[in-house]
């Protein structure tokens, strides 16, 4: 029966009927069809979510016309497909975004205009799934616009959180958490697909034996068991080809205490019912640390295993054969969350499908590649054996077979030293036994990828040295990049129309185009129309931040914006240093250079990081203090911009002056804020540090404001036994600065509270700040020097854009299809 079906489909001539097409009138029609029969409403009765979901659901049928297409070329071509897997991802807004690749912004807006409804206003009530922390969610989400774009096969996989990323409020200075309620208003753009689920085991014990015939087998009992089903949300490139963004989410298993259920014992099934959907039921909000818990571990596995029997699924849907999984398929590890499919697919291919050793791990070794993002030793996942031991059993006994053979094989092939077979075994047996997620990904991968030059390098000559040492041609770097769709046309339409009416628009989807705005760098009326849609952004932000902390700034004022995770590795405690230092000057008359500038800051705290929470309160009392001094706030105002997300980023971007990337060098992996705000037309002020690096070499050294310690020199520093303690007592409008944040003045004549902060300052230091300090001030002067040119900074600023060519999502994407995936783009049509 299906194969009639599918014959009788023409699927080409079907989804391009007349019925979906593009025009004003079949918008109108189907929105107006979406809200009568998609959703049951009348018009005097829909509510404005009710608005926005037929819209949505008008779209989405749009996106899966557009979608169908894709699915069927990869089909018909037999192409090798990318599993991106990875444990968070912010793809932002939906709506918005998806009119513009599609390209019916403008008849979209008519059509609804026509119903008496402002597309702006239904834009502005979605609610993003916060479903990431920050850099690492959005550079999966960038990565699959690109994969999109460019039309190569690919299937991003990831855990649906209920509550993703809580929303951050201030109050009284303090960061507050509420829970994040994306799917409250149910969420159109997604569609279940109940028969795409599986079996998830966990804990329990292992049984050694022979099968049936003798064969040596491996049965895993496990202790509970839960389901996962996929949640399908398709992502459309611009112009045309899609992906999928597939989702898991926990649910209890049919069978699950039906016995309990059938003894009336009720609560007892229910309560299975709740405990397995806990696995999915939160993010856990930790920017680069590890707490060691159990649930985390059960959500990396949960949605590791399904993703991978999906895989395996839909290799062999097409006939193929088992043994050839790696030629279809090119699995990224997005950091170590997902490492332990390095064990699983051994577990599926070895314990399941009965393949041997050696054949299962060719396979996996050439299937999975391994991208590390940080390092930061807190950040570097390790799992205690007692706990891995008592989630994953089986797993543990896999991932000691892996390392028994590769520690045999270092040690007789390649004459190891007992020290060094130490420091690269996948366990670490230095205290309390931990299993290394890195070198795990390490060894069960064909490629190991940095996200910048520097960072990179800074892998292959620290982390993961020894292993670099041993195969020099396994590592490899990929500079991250950022889709300029959503961060330049979308979120700063006006200058992507101007810069499509000098240049044309085919920058859009090839950023190098950029360059051809070299030439008007100099053009004094196209400086006055670059600059005049600046200052249009900053009203618009100006305004938006008013309304949402009742601060008024004047958008003539300088732009200083520092937005991204609050950590001490990032130092915002050193903007707010110079922020100070500016104060006090004003205060005294001494600060004649000065323009008038606004200081804004954006980013959330992990909940349990206390110096993190105390930097927000710190920066909100400085806040607080300068923008009621009438002696100073014409020339200064101070903001915190609360609950920083992808919708509220896409407001700070294109309104900035400048970009703060003020990381200690040697720290930021790689950065793709400062590739957001330069690629807006902000001028950057920056250490040498992971992609800044970069862009300093693209835009040119005249065209970014350079301060601070070099990544060796930090070192050595380090090495010689750092002093902060001497710096403060030499540098005597630095102490006056330091002294004044425990002076009581920002605190109510409290001089304790900010005192933990001051006192890690003056003896650890563990970022160098104050080393760092005085080259920062310096370099600020510098800045302001600038700004009383506004012809220079106008002609930089267009420079800074027109060389950011380089970080487009869409190379990144490249390179790692060419390097390390070894995939091509369908042919479309
Ligand atoms: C790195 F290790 N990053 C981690 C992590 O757990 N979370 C995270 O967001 C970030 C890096 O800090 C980065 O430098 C980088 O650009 C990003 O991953 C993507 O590679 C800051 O954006």
């Amino acid at each position: 029966d299906e194969k009639k079906f599918s014959d009788k489909i023409n699927i080409a001539s079907t989804s391009g009927s007349s019925r979906i097409s593009h025009s004003k009138e079949a918008i109108k029609a189907s929105f107006l069809d979406s809200l009568f029969y998609g959703i049951g409403r009348v018009p005097a009765l829909a509510t404005p979510n009710d608005r926005y979901t037929a819209l949505a659901l008008t779209i989405r049928d749009r996106i899966f016309q557009q979608f169908i297409l894709t699915t069927e070329s990869i089909s018909k071509q037999d192409a090798r497909a990318v599993a991106y897997l990875s444990a968070e991802y912010l793809p932002g807004p939906h709506l918005a975004n998806n009119l513009l690749n599609l390209e019916i912004t403008a008849q979209t807006r008519e059509a609804m205009e026509e119903l008496g409804i402002e597309l702006d206003d239904l834009i502005a009530i979605e609610e993003e799934p916060g479903l990431g922390n920050g850099g690492l969610g959005r550079l999966a989400s960038c990565y699959l616009d690109s994969l999109a774009t460019l039309g190569i096969p690919a299937i991003a996989y990831g855990i649906r959180y209920e509550f993703g990323i809580f929303d951050q409020v201030i109050k009284d200075g303090w960061q507050v958490e509420l829970t994040d309620k994306w799917l409250h208003y149910g969420n159109p753009w997604e569609v279940v697909r109940p028969e795409i689920a599986y079996e998830v085991k966990f804990g329990g014990r292992t049984e050694h034996g022979a099968d049936s015939n003798g064969k040596f087998q491996v049965t895993w009992v496990p202790g509970s068991e839960v389901k996962g089903t996929a949640y399908d949300t398709p992502i459309l490139g611009y112009k045309g080809n899609g992906a999928v963004l597939r989702l898991w989410r926990a649910e209890a298993i049919e069978s699950f205490d039906f016995a309990a259920f059938n003894l009336g014992d009720y609560y007892r099934a229910v309560e299975a019912k709740m405990l397995s959907e806990n696995i999915t039921k939160v993010l856990y909000p930790n920017d680069q640390a590890q707490g060691g818990k159990e649930l985390r571990l059960k959500q990396q596995y949960f949605f590791v295993t399904c993703s991978l029997q999906d895989i395996i699924r839909l290799h062999l849907i097409q006939g193929r054969n088992l043994e050839r999984l790696h030629e279809k398929f090119a699995i990224q590890l997005n950091d170590t969350h997902p490492a332990i499919a390095i064990a699983e697919l051994m577990r599926l291919l070895v314990d399941v499908h009965q393949l041997d050793w050696a054949k299962a791990w060719h396979i996996t070794q050439n299937c999975f590649a391994y991208t590390n993002h940080t390092l930061l030793p807190e950040a570097l996942e390790k799992w205690s054996i007692p706990l891995f031991e008592k989630v994953l059993p089986r797993h543990l006994e896999i991932i000691y077979e892996i390392n028994h053979r590769f520690l045999e094989e270092i040690r007789h092939q390649h004459s190891y030293n007992n020290a060094q077979i130490a420091g690269m075994s996948i366990i670490d047996e230095s205290g309390e036994r931990y299993i290394r997620m890195a070198h795990l990904a390490t060894i069960g991968s064909h490629s190991v990828n940095g996200v910048s030059a520097m960072h990179s390098e800074l892998l292959k000559k620290e982390v993961l040295h020894d292993f670099a040492g041993l195969w020099p041609d396994k590592f490899c770097n990929v500079t991250n990049g950022i889709t300029p769709r959503r961060f330049l046309y979308l979120s700063n339409t006006p200058l992507a129309e101007l810069i499509s009416s000098y240049i044309g628009n085919g920058w859009i989807t090839d950023l190098d185009q950029l360059r051809k705005l070299e030439p008007y760098a100099d053009d004094v009326s196209f400086q006055n129309s670059w600059m005049e849609i600046k200052l249009n952004n900053k009203q618009h932000l100006a305004a938006l931040l008013q309304k949402q902390t009742g601060i008024e700034i004047d958008p003539a004022m300088l732009f200083d914006i520092q937005a991204k995770r609050i950590h001490e590795y990032k130092r915002q405690h050193l903007k707010v240093l110079h922020i100070l230092s500016v104060y006090l000057r004003l205060k005294k008359g001494e600060l004649i250079n000065f323009s008038p500038s606004a200081f804004i800051f954006a980013g959330k705290a992990a909940p349990g990081y206390i110096m993190a929470k105390l930097l927000i309160k710190l920066i909100n009392s400085v806040a607080d203090l300068v923008n009621q001094d009438t002696e100073v706030n014409d020339k200064m105002k101070v903001v915190f911009m609360p609950d920083f997300n992808v919708k509220n980023a896409q407001n700070l971007y294109p309104a900035a002056d400048l970009s703060e990337q003020i990381s200690m060098a040697g720290m930021e992996a790689s950065g793709t804020g400062n590739m957001k705000f330069s690629l807006n037309g902000a001028l950057t002020i920056g250490t040498l540090d992971g992609a800044n690096v970069e862009i300093r070499q693209e835009v040119g050294e005249d065209n970014f404001f350079l301060f601070g310690l070099s990544v060796e020199q930090v070192q050595a520093n380090k090495t010689a036994g750092y002093q902060p303690y001497d710096i403060y007592q030499q540098n005597q409008h630095l102490r006056e600065v330091l002294d004044f944040i425990v002076s009581g003045a920002l605190s109510q004549g409290d001089t304790q509270l900010f005192r933990p902060l001051y006192e890690n300052l003056l003896y650890q230091d563990p970022f160098m700040l104050l080393a760092d300090y005085q080259s920062y001030i310096d370099c600020q002067e510098q800045v302001h020097e600038l700004w009383r040119e506004p012809k220079e900074w106008a002609r930089k600023s267009i420079l800074n854009v027109a060389r950011m060519g380089k970080f487009s999502s869409d190379r990144s994407i490249r390179d790692y299809s060419d390097l390390i995936w070894k995939v091509t783009p369908i042919n479309k049509k």
